[in-house]
């Protein structure tokens, strides 16, 4: 067996990988972060059950920590008090990133984590399965309920040789998203193996699993090896090593090698982080700004090697450099040897241990800017400036440009090599109420600020329906264009509210025109090309369509954790069974869903007709998936 075969086996409770195209597994660790937690909380809260019945549950604070207007800090004190009742670990705002802290202190080999977040894969470099999700799926998880996963096909990206100096994990995923792309990767499951993975310190192996969202996979994952007893053991950690290897002769769906040797430094260019150029061909370009930092790129490793190039020097004048560390055990370490006055005195603005600049609430680049950067994903506008080219690279490749203000190639003057800590300075102070674990705090009263308000409940799908497309889009739709977060993000608790910027970057119409049809009784449908709804896994792109009376998108391909979203929130997630129908639908168009309940309780296909020709649609859904649909979404169903 595989060793993602080897724990999925170990957590299967619905479903025969052999036969069936959905499987459910049991989860046994959860995560939150304060952007989707609010909601998932609202949600479990609903579900009237006394406490979380996971391993470990934690709900990190890192995406909202601007506060400005009271909305983020009403949302904190909701999650602290929730966390205290249910049972929860609350990491408080300051301790760090969810997935660098989760990683350090929770992550244990061979369990399952289930994450309101798309990066909670970033858990498979220490040998967990671990999955992004929306918000709803975790709360039912957290009650003790199994997730579902499409019955994944595994792919093994066998690693031999060694990096070269200059050359690190983030160009690993770079080459892997180059062969790959950002679509087409759904079900699928990325198994890291061969002799390169034992070169691999457990933070490398975390940012290429970490970008494995980028690819659109179901996760992605490493053996648990020497090297990751080693990671724990110098996390005072050695009790929660488990040894999961690959069998010999283990068979895979797929085989792609990469030979690590013979990697160059990689860089994602505008607007995709599947659009893959060497950072050679882009020498000497002018560069503005530089960000080093998120859940991809935060670890004490990264920001050691950065201070090692800018030791004794000085960014240049003419870039700005803001630096976000993943926790306060990256700091505390970074100070105590030196490389935070290094940083400091080289210029860099040391920032909070938070997403910040990354999901586009802190350090927006100037008009047109050129930015480097560290992070995951460079969708359009997403830094909250829409003319800015965002560039993803590794920290070598960002430290050296910072020196003189132009890309540079990091392998021309490499440092050294920064070898794994023996031992972590441990400090647990900022996680509260782990004594209560899992048991909570009876009689805990839940803060409510006026920013968190009540979650809207879905009405069950209507036989037909009058419908108007409400907006066609393009291929690649990312969450980011359907719900945008930056300066938007403080609404999350507040779906009326946040409502109001469905689509904004698309069509600042949106809201208002579904509204108008809803009122008069004309369904919206959202018609998209492929790979709809990449990117974050944040629910509310799905919970404020159906707010505005979204009640189906018609894509040519949806991406898997958005379809889940869709699907939680009664949406009906149809694609084109002929691709060439997306010419066929125009946006205002009226058409009639006909019998629609009958082809979602049947197999799924539906045609309709608009005024430039016949549609065929087709959404594939389980039994379990037709009976939530059907509903009106997951809180109705139960
Ligand atoms: C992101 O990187 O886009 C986010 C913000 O972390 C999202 C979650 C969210 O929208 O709150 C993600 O990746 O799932
Ligand atoms: Fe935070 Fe960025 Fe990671 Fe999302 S991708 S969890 S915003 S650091």
């Amino acid at each position: 067996m595989t060793v993602a075969e080897k724990i999925l086996a170990a957590h299967l409770v619905e479903g025969d990988p052999a036969k069936d195209r959905e499987l459910g597994i049991k989860i046994d660790q959860t995560l939150t972060q304060d952007a989707t937690g609010t909601m998932a909380y609202l949600q479990f809260e609903s579900m009237g059950v006394a406490r979380v019945k996971t391993d470990v549950s934690v709900s990190y604070v890192d995406h909202n920590t601007v506060q400005i207007g009271f909305e983020n800090a009403d949302d904190h004190d909701f999650l602290q008090s929730i966390a205290r009742k249910y049972g929860v670990i609350y990491s408080k705002a300051g301790n760090g990133i969810c997935h660098q802290l989760h990683l350090e202190r929770f992550g244990k080999p061979g369990t399952t984590l289930l994450g309101s977040d798309s990066h909670t894969p970033t858990g498979g470099g220490i040998g967990q399965i671990a999955i992004g999700a929306g918000g709803i799926d975790v709360a039912v998880a957290m009650a003790g309920g199994a997730f579902h996963i499409p019955t994944p096909k595994i792919r093994a990206i066998v690693l031999k040789g060694r990096l070269g100096k200059g050359v690190s994990a983030k160009d690993v995923i770079l080459k892997v998203l180059s062969q790959f792309g950002t679509k087409g990767n759904v079900g699928w499951i990325f198994e890291y193996t061969g002799p390169g993975v034992a070169t691999l310190d457990v933070p490398s192996r975390a940012t290429i699993a970490n970008m494995g969202a980028e690819l659109g996979v179901t996760t992605s994952v490493f053996p648990s090896d020497a090297v990751t007893r080693q990671f724990l053991a110098a996390q005072g950690r050695a009790k929660d090593f488990t040894e999961i290897l690959p069998d010999r002769g283990a068979k895979y769906d797929d085989t792609f090698t990469i030979d690590l040797s013979s990697l160059e430094p990689l860089m994602a260019a505008p607007h995709s982080p599947g659009n893959i150029v060497t950072v050679k061909s882009m020498k000497g370009t002018k560069v503005n700004q530089i960000m080093i930092g998120s859940c991809t790129n935060s670890s004490y490793r990264d920001i050691r090697t950065v201070a090692l190039y800018l030791k004794g020097r000085h960014v240049a004048d003419d870039v700005e450099v803001g630096i976000a560390c993943g926790s306060r055990q990256v700091v505390n370490m970074l100070a105590k040897d030196g490389s935070l006055a290094i940083l400091h005195s080289a210029g860099c603005r040391m920032l909070e241990n938070a997403c910040g600049f990354c999901i586009g609430a802190h350090m927006s680049p100037r008009t047109g800017a050129v930015s480097l950067r560290t992070n995951n994903r460079n969708f359009e506008g997403r830094s909250g400036t829409k003319s800015a080219g965002i560039y993803l690279v590794s920290p070598e490749t960002a430290a050296a440009s910072a020196l003189t203000g132009r890309v540079e190639l990091p392998t021309e003057h490499p440092v050294a090599r920064v070898p794994s800590p023996r031992k972590f300075p441990v400090d647990d102070a900022m996680f509260l109420y782990r004594a209560t674990a899992g048991r909570g705090v009876r009689g805990t009263e839940i803060v409510r600020g006026p920013n968190i308000a009540p979650v809207p409940k879905g009405e069950p799908l209507a036989d037909s329906l009058k419908a108007a497309c409400a907006i066609k889009a393009g291929d690649k739709i990312t969450t980011d264009h359907i719900m945008p977060a930056g300066a938007r993000l403080k609404y999350r608790s507040n779906i009326p509210e946040y409502a109001k910027f469905v689509f904004e970057p698309c069509d600042p119409g949106f809201h208002d025109k579904c509204l108008a049809n809803k009122a008069a009784g004309i369904a919206n449908v959202i018609v998209a090309g492929e790979s709809y709804g990449q990117g974050s896994s944040r629910e509310h792109a799905a919970l404020c369509p159906m707010y505005l009376g979204v009640k189906a998108v018609v894509a040519k391909s949806i991406e898997r954790i958005h379809r889940a979203n869709l699907i939680n929130f009664g949406i009906v997630p149809f694609e084109f069974e002929n691709p060439e129908d997306y010419g066929k639908i125009e946006a205002g168009d009226r058409f009639e869903l006909k019998g629609l309940r009958k082809a979602v309780e049947g197999d799924g296909r539906l045609v309709f007709k608009t005024p430039k020709g016949e549609i065929r649609a087709v959404a594939r859904l389980s039994g379990r998936e037709k009976h939530i649909v059907l509903c009106g979404g997951l809180l109705a169903s139960l």
